[in-house]
């Protein structure tokens, strides 16, 4: 791999974290930039966002806020809106929602040693071939979908338990306070728009950078 690729856990609007994190990292020119989807809502500028992923030449994973406004305008079901997507409709201009429909579902290294993708992967079923609308919202398993030699009670499992690689899988989605490891998975939504904080990582050594909300948000 020529240069590091870093993926970004969760933006949600934070625009100035962003750019503080970018400050940070300064990305070298073979070096790629992986947003890890929900560059939009909750934080104040969704649109400011998107612009700096298009016009930096970010790519992106897609999340389940953009899916779910992708499939609004497709459909023009407004009962599938929450109440700051309307604030999100506004702010978006047409540059962005041609940016938010090339997401891709996941990404992985050449040497497939990673993969990147918003939410996760169902345990029990080829990674590659799940859709776009399961691997950008999958958290918790249910007892019922869970394998029966790794299901522990009635209890729900986060998917990352179930995870047994090879692949090691980088995510977004579960907002936790610090990044969150499994043996073959690692979370880098860590809550900027929360008022956490926004989480690179830099693989493939896996390298954390991070800076703090400057406030809190939602
Ligand atoms: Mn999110």
């Amino acid at each position: 791999m020529s240069g590091k690729l870093i993926a970004i856990g969760d933006v949600h609007g934070c625009a100035h974290e962003l750019e503080d994190l970018l400050d940070k990292l300064s990305p070298g020119k073979h070096d790629r930039v992986l947003l890890l989807g929900d560059l939009i809502n909750r934080g104040p500028e969704s649109h400011r966002v998107v612009k700096i992923a298009r016009e930096n030449g970010f790519r992106s994973i897609m999340g389940n806020h953009e899916h779910r406004l992708i499939t609004y305008r497709e459909h023009r079901d407004p009962s599938i809106l929450k109440s700051y997507d309307y604030e999100t409709l506004q702010q978006l201009h047409l540059e962005d929602w041609d940016y938010l429909r090339h997401m891709e579902a996941f990404y992985e290294t050449e040497d497939s040693e990673f993969v990147c993708v918003h939410g996760g992967f169902r345990p029990g079923q080829p990674w590659r071939t799940q859709s776009i609308s399961t691997v950008c919202k999958t958290k918790w398993i249910s007892p019922e979908d869970i394998p029966p030699a790794q299901r522990r009670g009635n209890n729900s499992i986060h998917w990352s338990e179930l995870w047994e690689g090879p692949a090691t899988v980088v995510y977004g989605h579960t907002p936790n306070p610090e990044v969150r490891y499994a043996p073959h998975a690692l979370c880098i939504d860590t809550s900027c728009a929360y008022g956490g904080f926004l989480t690179a990582c830099i693989l493939p050594d896996m390298e954390i950078v991070q800076v703090k909300a400057r406030k809190v948000y939602a």
